[in-house]
């Protein structure tokens, strides 16, 4: 057998961490030949937590879990890491603005992204889902300049899957038979699901137009809100399961005539502005993501991938502002 990859897993206390660790630990992040050392990183505060949860991994006897660490430094938690889970991020508290919440952020994202350029070991992965999870994969990513950019991805996977699921339902077809879906954007409520390209059997989709606007559209983007009125917490199995999907397939790759979403650094594809991290269509191959070329953009999609694009180049701008890139 192979060498356990290391997975450095932040936020690991938290509601998210506590579902995804399990996973990871069962083989369901890389496979059930990929035995896996997981290293925790949680604040001060929170260490005894992840402790907890710590305890109850070892109880589980995964054949797989080759050994668990917990740190509250990020310098030793990334320390020769393969895959990095960017989970903990500060969450928006009452009267916040966007700028105050970006700037808390780029506190935990900077010296998490100088961490991992610091240590990490040359194939590291990072997939960020931390919100605001496009601009703080930003900020770790410019704090990174040893590390290839590409490494660094956020999630729009729960996102994609969502749509998935919505479309699945309407359609009356398992999602098995949906193909060519995409989340464009940003990981937030002006996200755009797009049905432009999808396929249904290998025939495309159609559904009027009226029901994407007013229904599908909205619902796929305000899910985790609709998730949090009926759960009273917010969307954290479906959370961990996309993180699974999303470096799962980075490292195995998309089946062909299929593709996924992910944000991943912008070469400028599609006009979106070169260097922030955006949702694209995405394809998988040899351990990397690439954004899909040559989609002919209709005036509808162009109009809502602007408006995301446009709201992330704000963030970006105030990051900047800031310091933070
Ligand atoms: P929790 O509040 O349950 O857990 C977060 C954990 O992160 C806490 O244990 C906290 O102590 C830890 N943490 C805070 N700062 C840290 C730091 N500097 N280093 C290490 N750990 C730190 O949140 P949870 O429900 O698990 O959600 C985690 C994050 O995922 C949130 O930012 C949330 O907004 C985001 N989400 C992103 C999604 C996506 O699709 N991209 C969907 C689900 C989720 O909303």
């Amino acid at each position: 057998t192979q060498a356990p990859v290391n997975v450095t897993v932040t936020g690991a206390a938290g509601q998210i961490g506590y579902a995804l660790l399990f996973r990871i630990a069962s083989g369901q992040l890389l496979g059930q030949d990929v035995p896996v050392k997981l290293r925790l990183l949680e604040i001060p505060q929170a260490v005894k937590a992840a402790e907890g949860t710590a305890m109850e991994l070892d109880d589980g006897a995964f054949p797989l879990l080759a050994g668990i660490d917990i740190f509250d430094d990020p310098k030793q938690a990334f320390e020769g890491t393969n895959i990095a889970l960017l989970v903990g991020a500060r969450p928006r508290s009452k009267g916040m603005e966007r700028g105050d919440l970006l700037e808390a952020n780029g506190g935990i994202f900077k010296p998490q992204g100088e961490a991992i350029n610091a240590g990490a070991a040359s194939d590291i992965k990072v997939l960020v889902v931390g919100n605001p999870a496009n601009t703080n994969a930003l900020i770790a990513q410019s704090h990174a300049p040893d590390v290839p950019a590409d490494r660094f991805t956020a999630m729009t996977r729960l996102d994609h899957n969502r749509a998935l699921a919505q479309l699945s339902k309407k359609l009356g077809v398992p999602v098995t038979e949906l193909k060519k879906l995409a989340i464009w954007g940003n990981h937030s409520a002006t996200q755009y699901p797009s049905v432009q390209h999808a396929e249904v059997g290998g025939k495309p989709v159609e559904v009027d137009q009226a029901w994407l606007e007013s229904d599908f559209i909205p619902t796929v983007a305000k899910r985790g809100a609709a998730i949090i009125e009926a759960r009273g917490l917010s969307s954290a199995a479906s959370a961990a399961s996309a993180a699974i999907d999303h470096v799962y397939t980075w490292v195995n790759g998309t089946p062909e005539g299929d593709w996924t979403s992910a944000g991943v650094v912008s070469d400028g594809s599609y006009g979106v502005a070169e260097g922030i991290i955006s949702s694209f269509p995405v394809t998988a191959k040899d351990g990397k993501y690439e954004i899909v070329q040559g989609l002919e953009i209709d005036d509808f999609s162009r109009a809502r991938i602007d408006a995301s694009v446009a709201e992330l180049v704000e963030e970006r701008d105030t990051v900047q502002k800031l310091g933070l890139i």
